[in-house]
């Protein structure tokens, strides 16, 4: 069974993750982590921290030559921006005057209220988004275990406020994605993009979008109907959803589904020389909560930040009076990074719902376990895989 867990405040020493329950014998391929960290701190419309930090994983348990031993994975990233902040979020002696005023959109007001926090900070440092930066680097991790078995996971942006791509995700270029200040393979759209950011800069505003995430190679079976929790689509849903900002994802055409007649919503079935193959790809991958063999699709709706420049009404805590909400350094958009951060959280849930099924104490023990699976559906269904529509 692989799970993790992260701790970290925005600006306290270090972000800390764990990932339990990886096989022994996998290779992890730093630089590549690397890359990804890399990424989420790009993207038009990020602020002044990211300027400041410098993201480098560093491994500090369940590693050796490169290896994984099959105990507990710890990762560290450090906070660069402590050493600037020391006096206010030092672990033992940090203090400093108290935010009492509550971003709407933010956790700020919820958090204080529920775990009776005077200053507002001691809410805020553990809900920022800094906070995903480990997100990235587990979900790293978790990408190469599913790449062993096929599995690939790429995201894109699809639209930064009111700015849309119209692109077919199978056109989602990985090179173009990278190259796009926004992470948006359409160049065009991309152009129209980063002018809608500086627009909502300058206003004092910000920005929110939709991502899209495409996960190929996933073997059918993944995910249960036997209990509500273990469906692959509510264990996605529940893994993208935890993402600050993120309000909706919609698997393949889910919301426009509700608008369609039956005939019109479903997936046929249809046979292609030995295999058998689907008409097209509207369930997005999932049906009754377990993969289907076609690339599971989602598309992810991300709001505004709730910092604004331009702060919205609120009332002060201590004193009780109206005024506007606190204003702290942040970013204007963050649907790029968002992105990253999603194609993130989408590897570490397959590779739970993965584990669930094929898990094993070594990757060939792993490997062991999906190749006998494979070979006994296909003795029982005469067929070697499903033809995929998508991918
Ligand atoms: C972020 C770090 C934060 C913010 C942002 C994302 O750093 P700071 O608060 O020091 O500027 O830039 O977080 C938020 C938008 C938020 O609401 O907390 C990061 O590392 O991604």
């Amino acid at each position: 069974m692989i799970r993790y867990l992260t701790a970290g405040e925005s600006h306290g020493p270090a972000l800390v993750g764990i990932l339990d329950g990886l096989p022994a014998g996998m290779e992890v391929d730093v630089e590549a982590i690397q890359r990804e960290m890399t990424a989420r701190q790009g993207g038009h419309g990020r602020g002044g921290r990211m300027k400041i930090e410098s993201d480098t994983v560093e491994f500090v348990a369940g590693l050796r030559g490169g290896l994984t031993l099959g105990s507990p994975l710890a990762l560290l990233v450090r906070n660069r921006d402590f050493e600037n902040v020391r006096g206010l979020m030092d672990p033992l002696t940090g203090s400093g005057p108290p935010i009492t005023r509550p971003r709407p959109g933010h956790a700020d007001y919820a958090g204080a209220l529920k775990y009776r926090h005077r200053d507002l900070r001691n809410v805020l440092e553990r809900a920022s988004a800094r906070e995903t930066a480990m997100r990235v680097a587990l979900g790293a991790v978790a990408r190469q275990y599913l790449a062993l078995f096929g599995t690939e996971v790429v995201g894109f942006v699809r639209q930064i406020g009111d700015v849309a791509s119209q692109l077919e995700i199978e056109m989602a270029d990985l090179v173009a994605t990278a190259q796009s200040p926004v992470r948006c393979p359409d160049a065009e759209a991309s152009a129209r993009m980063v002018a809608r950011i500086d627009r909502a800069k300058t206003e004092g505003d910000t920005l929110g979008g939709v991502f899209e995430l495409r996960a190929t190679g996933m073997p059918v079976g993944i995910g249960s109907n036997r209990q509500p929790l273990e469906r692959l689509d509510a264990r996605l849903a529940a893994s993208l959803t935890s993402i600050q900002t993120v309000k909706a994802v919609e698997f393949g055409s889910g919301i426009s589904s509700a608008d369609f007649i039956g005939s019109r919503s479903h997936d046929t079935f249809e046979r292609r020389g030995e295999e058998i193959g689907r008409g097209s790809n509207r369930a997005g991958g999932i049906e009754g909560g377990m993969s289907n063999g076609e690339a599971i699709v989602v598309r992810v709706k991300v709001k505004p930040i709730a910092t604004l420049m331009r702060p919205l009404a609120s009332v002060d805590l201590e004193s009780g009076a109206e005024a506007p909400a606190a204003v702290v350094r942040s970013d204007v958009c963050a649907v790029p990074a968002a992105s990253v951060i999603g194609e993130a959280m989408l590897c570490l849930a397959l590779a739970e719902a993965f584990s669930d099924k094929y898990g094993g104490d070594s990757v060939e023990e792993v490997r062991e376990h999906f190749e006998a699976s494979q070979a006994g559906a296909a003795r029982i269904f005469g067929r070697k895989k499903p033809a995929s529509t998508t991918s």
